[in-house]
């Protein structure tokens, strides 16, 4: 949707034929972070020239206007011509590279998904060379992975349509609204629902299947359409329903099937009907119109979509004992961005700018420790020199304050990344496993919450929403001894992370465990993110206080174990 996505798809599907191809990696680089620059930029591409962009270089320039001029890139055409159709989409596969791609494309003849199942249950694959029984089995795992993932989108891509698809329609409906798990702000979705309501049925229909984005219309009748998005190939539901249904149809199509089901028996007792046309007494409708009035008039508060799973927000609702779940205004500052002195794109000026746009009081730089080389990570002499950045562009920039902290690598044995003597210079240590996902991750982790210095372990199961399953790890083990040694756990906010998850975070909750929400952005734009991870810590029945980057600096219960 939009030039700047289409440019940037193109831009990485030439950076996979040139990895397939054993190119430099540098080369393949120069393309991933066009297509990076491009979807982090917000602004209309054809509108502006490309070279204005911080951070296209002057060879990427020319492909996009080549692009916005004839519709194509010659140079794509070129580096795909002699790879056989969809043979590049099983990079999407966890755990299986270009190169090993290459070779089994050459060696075994595969093609497609099928081709590829098939050598691998033939033991082919274990026996090429370079390979065996170990690499073999994790493509497989990889393969069942890929198949599950596919199905599901990510929250954030799902957000991102379902904005450019309401925002046409505002002006035709009198109400619009996401329904569903997108609603619900579940971690992946499966189709995006949503619900609109307005004189004009027919036009509301019309104008959401003529939008530029509609690849093929799935379905259309008077009152309801769908349509998959060229963009991701996203199914989009719409339901067009009467005014004086909106609240319990909004409150129907939201689901979770399971909460519907409970609320449905909840009627029952008290002699109603529930349906997503109304609340019924006999045959007289009693409800209605709005949500809040469903839950009035079956005896309960308005439940938050985030909590609508059945896992005791009816019970609570009828107790009165909801949580006042945190939200995005409570967030004063994000911990966890990385400045261009390891692996971020933007620079600290441009990040503090960001914060304090956001409203933020504060925002902490964190970039990553010396063992992280290919992240770029800092040895103590460049630390030193973005110490005296931050207090440079501190100087300048007034209305918010610059943290310095670190994401230091929790080591082989356990230890930190750093001596303490570093560490103590800093006003906060997030310790984060990113290397060795296997081996006695929970020991290590156990072993780093020792060391006062360490304030917030990050990421803490390394999961990957595409597909990576994550550390070996008994994370209950671990919530326990962050809760006993006063170590924070962070919601990390990253699309593709969101870990902890839901689950985790109501399991880690209940060990007494305090929060922190990080986007761990990669540049001043995925800021943004922060609304993943807060609507993930609402999903796990979070509230403003068990959240710490919702304190103030000067009140926030960090660095106290350095005492
Ligand atoms: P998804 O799309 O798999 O991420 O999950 P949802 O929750 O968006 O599910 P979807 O799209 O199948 O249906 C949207 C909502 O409609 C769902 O959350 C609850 C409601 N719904 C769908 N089917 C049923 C049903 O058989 N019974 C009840 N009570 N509600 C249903
Ligand atoms: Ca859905
Ligand atoms: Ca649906």
């Amino acid at each position: 949707m939009g030039k700047n996505t289409e440019i940037a798809d193109i831009f990485d599907k030439i950076a996979d034929a040139l990895e397939f191809k054993g190119e430099l990696v540098f080369k393949v680089n120069a393309y991933r972070k066009a297509a990076r620059v491009l979807r982090e930029f917000s602004g209309d591409i054809s509108a502006i020239h490309p070279s204005e962009i911080e951070g296209i270089g002057k060879g990427m320039v020319e492909k996009i206007e080549e692009y916005l001029k004839t519709g194509r890139i010659k140079k794509y055409e070129e580096v795909v011509a002699d790879i056989p159709d969809g043979l590049l989409e099983l990079l999407n596969i966890p755990n299986l590279g270009p190169k090993t791609l290459q070779l089994l494309h050459k060696e075994l003849g595969i093609k497609n998904i099928t081709d590829l199942e098939k050598v691998i249950n033939e033991g082919k694959v274990a026996a090429l060379p370079g390979m065996g029984e170990k690499k073999e089995e994790n493509i497989k795992k990889g393969i069942l992975l890929y198949k599950t993932g596919r199905a599901r989108i990510p929250l954030a891509t799902a957000l991102k349509v379902v904005r450019e698809v309401i925002n046409p329609l505002f002006a035709i409906a009198e109400s619009i609204s996401p329904a569903g798990s997108l609603r619900r702000m579940k971690e992946t979705i499966g189709d995006i629902d949503i619900l609109a309501t307005g004189e004009e049925t027919g036009d509301i229909i019309e104008a959401f299947v003529r939008q530029a984005y509609v690849k093929e219309v799935i379905a259309k009748g008077d009152t309801q359409a769908s349509v998959r998005t060229s963009y991701e190939n996203l199914q989009v539901d719409l339901r067009v329903v009467e005014k004086e249904s909106w609240g319990a149809a909004l409150l129907y199509f939201t689901g979770s099937k399971a909460h519907n089901i409970k609320l449905r028996g909840l009627a029952k007792d008290r002699g109603l009907k529930i349906s997503e046309y109304g609340v019924f007494k006999g045959t007289k409708k009693i409800a209605g119109k709005t949500e809040e009035d469903v839950y009035k008039v079956l005896g309960i508060e308005w439940i938050p979509p985030e909590l609508r799973e059945d896992r005791g927000e009816i019970e609570a609702a009828m107790e009165g004992k909801l949580p006042v779940l945190v939200r995005q205004d409570d967030i004063k500052g994000d911990i966890h961005v990385h400045s261009n002195y390891s692996d971020g794109m933007d620079d600290i000026e441009k990040i503090a700018m960001a914060a304090k746009r956001m409203g933020y009081e504060y925002i902490g730089i964190c970039d990553h420790s010396k063992t992280s080389k290919i992240a770029g990570g800092l040895d103590e002499e460049t630390l030193k020199k973005r110490t005296e950045e931050i207090d440079r562009v501190q100087e300048k920039i007034k209305g918010i304050k610059i943290l310095k902290g670190m994401e230091v690598d929790i080591l082989s044995n356990g230890s930190l990344d750093y001596s303490d003597s570093v560490l103590e210079k800093l006003d906060f240590v997030i310790g984060a496993i990113h290397q060795g996902f296997t081996k006695n991750v929970t020991e290590r982790m156990k072993e780093a919450m020792n060391n006062p210095f360490i304030d917030i372990i990050a990421h803490p199961t390394g999961r990957l929403l595409s597909g990576r399953e994550g550390y070996n790890i008994n994370i209950e083990e671990v919530m326990e001894y962050a809760a006993e040694k006063g170590v924070v756990l962070e919601i990390n906010a990253s699309y593709d992370r969101l870990d902890l998850n839901d689950t985790n975070i109501l399991k880690a909750k209940s060990y007494g465990v305090k929060f922190i929400i990080g986007t761990n952005a990669h540049s001043a734009g995925m800021l943004l993110d922060m609304e993943l991870g807060v609507g993930t810590a609402r999903r796990g029945w979070l509230e403003k206080k068990d959240i710490l980057n919702t304190y103030r600096w000067v009140d926030i219960p960090l660095r106290r174990r350095r005492r």
